[in-house]
């Protein structure tokens, strides 16, 4: 290590620490800098422009223009390291994890395929699942937010807010056990502050925290609660369709009083996954251990005889509203997991072409050069 570089880092070190900084990242400063490149964390992303922090306070930054034409994900999202030049984001640092979905290309089509990922966040420790005791309280839905933080490899944990609104919460706590196996689960009210002490233990310095949820759960307002005072804006419910209308509009990171870090999110309308492969057999364990029991190895637990999962729905011991939402996830993933391969056997094939037409236009110049001769 040069002299300079450790200097610049050692001086920062310990409010980039707070901020997550680890041996990983400056593993990765490392092989880019020649020991003059700073790194930062981005804590904003609005539609044109970047904040980016180095632990005290944060300050503007545009993106260089290369970045715009990377492949997809490597444009910086919230909770990014990133490299500094001036105040132009060169580099973004590889991620340790990501929070992403799949992302109809054109807007406004429901239903329409995914044809992109949609980075959300990025280097997370901890996913909340947030859903309002209100309408907004929803299993089919948390199941699926679990499969898509697991199929992204992250840490989710549930928290069902606006607990106030009932004299006897906990029913909901159990409800959400029975479906989301040693997934904690917190009850927490953003208005009287039950619960919230809990949550404190997810915000550690240096922790990174992400909360995704349908507009209008109370994400926000827990930000707010958490942090003291109110620094996101919060909007209303609608009494009549009991939904929330889009009161956050960008990604900030927000680093809590507490020691770590929250990037609160809009509200997500529709709960696409990208990648075809992992996460069912975490968000439905008990089905998939069931399923080990089949008479067939194939059974698609649809009408087959010695089918264990048929049979434990007759049973009652699983819910049919349950094993439809996972026959509906897996018809998903297998058709992502397909078109992926597909995809990849297009990619390798190109590859081929490639080279066989490099080859082909070297034989030719060595026949004009012999011929020359
Ligand atoms: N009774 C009660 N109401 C709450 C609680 N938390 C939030 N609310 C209300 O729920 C509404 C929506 O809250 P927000 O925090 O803006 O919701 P959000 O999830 O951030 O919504 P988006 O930003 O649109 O994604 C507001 O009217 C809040 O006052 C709670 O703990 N109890
Ligand atoms: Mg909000
Ligand atoms: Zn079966």
């Amino acid at each position: 290590m040069k002299p300079s570089e450790s200097a610049l880092t050692m001086d920062l070190i310990p409010s980039l620490a707070r901020l997550g900084w680890s041996p990983f990242f400056q593993m990765h400063l490392d092989n880019l800098s020649d020991g003059r490149l700073e790194p930062a964390r981005v804590v904003g992303v609005r539609k044109n422009s970047f904040s980016v922090s180095q632990g005290k306070g944060s300050r503007l930054a545009r993106v260089a223009g290369r970045l715009n034409h990377q492949p997809d994900g490597l444009y910086p999202v919230a909770g990014d390291w990133v490299v500094m030049t001036d105040h132009v984001i060169s580099n973004v640092l590889p991620r340790k994890n990501v929070l992403s979905r799949g992302a109809a290309g054109r807007r406004g089509k429901e239903n329409a395929q995914p044809t992109r990922a949609q980075v959300i966040a990025a280097n997370l420790d901890t996913v909340f699942v947030v859903c309002g005791l209100d309408r907004d309280f929803n299993l089919r839905r948390i199941e699926r937010c679990l499969t898509l933080i697991y199929n992204c490899g992250l840490n989710p944990a549930v928290i069902l807010t606006k607990a106030d609104l009932h004299m006897h919460p906990e029913v909901f706590t159990r409800e959400v056990e029975t479906i989301a196996f040693g997934v904690p689960v917190h009850l927490v009210s953003a208005k009287d502050g039950l619960g919230l002490v809990q949550l404190e233990d997810y915000l550690s310095p240096g922790k990174t925290c992400t909360l995704i949820g349908s507009s209008g759960a109370g994400k926000s307002t827990l930000v707010n609660r958490l942090y003291g005072k109110s620094i996101q804006l919060t909007g209303s419910v609608s009494e009549t369709v009991g939904k929330g209308t889009h009161t956050t509009t960008s990604r900030d990171l927000i680093i809590m009083p507490q020691g770590g870090m929250m990037i609160d999110n809009p509200g997500i309308r529709e709960i696409a996954f990208w990648d075809g492969d992992g996460g069912m057999e975490h968000a439905f364990a008990d089905i998939e251990r069931l399923a080990l029991e089949c008479r067939f190895s194939d059974c698609s637990h649809m009408h087959e005889p010695g089918c264990r999962v048929q049979q434990a729905l007759i049973e009652g011991e699983i819910t049919k509203d349950r094993v439809e939402n996972y026959h509906k996830m897996k018809r998903e993933m297998m058709y992502l997991s397909d078109r992926q391969h597909k995809t990849a056997n297009r990619v390798e094939r190109e590859r081929w072409k490639t080279v066989a037409a490099e080859i082909k236009a070297m034989k030719k110049r060595r026949g004009k050069e012999r011929v020359k001769l």
